[in-house]
């Protein structure tokens, strides 16, 4: 059986879940944030995401899976608000494909209201790709969920075809610096030490009145580092690894 079937059948028989990371303000180490990610329990096997959403991007299966990802987004955010006096905003991330249906933003913002939540609850993680896939009109989607008060990150950044003039076309909040420019700070490595494009990323990030959120933060001397550089936020294995809904709740948020 193909991937792509395993995989249509574990969203019809519900086998997928979401796992939330804690993204925490560089200055005083609070909860600022989540992102939620993907997981897919096949049986005894946990398939990474990396595996299966480039299948679900290439056969449309994203767009289900995404609505699923909307839907289970918001009713967890729902029943964290109903329980815990303060929940930082939560980000999902959106494939380009997704973004090919013209009902993508008017869908997240009516599952907010219909589940009674203000627009801040929820965050969107997006990459550049976006912008250069010729299908959708992804732009005018991410204007319309900005204009409603849904913060915007630009992941990975620094990757891919990202450029410069991305950061002024799309309605972006955040930026968020690829995990590869983070892994070189602070060691001593052969290939060559990250800190001046990451001071001058987040210099740059600043100006334009983005915040800024560093991925893959693994060790106390990134922290320390992106501490001394003015990095807003930070995400990674050292703050935490990405949990099931009851361990991030119990390790982040606080009983009323
Ligand atoms: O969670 P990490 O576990 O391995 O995620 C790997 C990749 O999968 C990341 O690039 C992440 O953005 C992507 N990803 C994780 N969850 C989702 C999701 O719900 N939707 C989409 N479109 N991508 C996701
Ligand atoms: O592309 P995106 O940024 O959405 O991908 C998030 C991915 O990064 C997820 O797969 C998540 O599990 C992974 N991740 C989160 N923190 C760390 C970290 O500290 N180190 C590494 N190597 N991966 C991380
Ligand atoms: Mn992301
Ligand atoms: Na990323």
């Amino acid at each position: 059986v193909s991937l792509e079937n395993r995989l249509r059948q574990a969203l019809q028989e519900d086998r997928l879940s979401l796992h939330f990371q804690a993204k925490v303000a560089a200055g005083d180490g609070r909860l600022v944030g989540a992102e939620a990610l993907l997981r897919w329990q096949d049986g005894e096997t946990m398939i990474p995401p990396d595996q299966f959403i480039p299948v679900a991007e290439e056969c449309g299966l994203i767009v289900p899976i995404g609505e699923w990802v909307i839907a289970r987004a918001v009713s967890q955010i729902a029943e964290w608000r109903h329980r815990y006096p303060q929940v930082p905003p939560i980000a999902i991330n959106l494939s380009p494909r997704q973004f090919w249906r013209p009902s993508l933003a008017q869908g997240m913002l009516d599952a907010l209201a219909a589940a009674d939540l203000p627009t801040s609850a929820l965050e969107v993680e997006i990459t550049e790709s976006v912008v250069l896939d010729p299908e959708g009109d992804g732009i005018e989607q991410l204007n319309r969920l900005r204009a409603a008060g849904i913060g915007i990150a630009l992941d990975d950044f620094g990757t891919g075809y990202s450029s410069l003039s991305y950061l002024q076309r799309l309605p972006i909040s955040v930026l968020k610096i690829d995990r590869s420019f983070i892994r070189p700070l602070a060691a001593d490595r052969s290939d060559g030490d990250s800190e001046p494009l990451v001071r001058a990323i987040i210099a740059m990030a600043h100006s334009l009145s983005l915040q800024v959120v560093a991925e893959g933060v693994e060790t106390p001397q990134q922290l320390q580092t992106l501490q001394a550089l003015n990095c807003d936020i930070l995400q990674g294995y050292l703050l935490s690894r990405p949990l099931p809904p009851g361990q991030f709740a119990e390790k982040f948020l606080v009983d009323r």
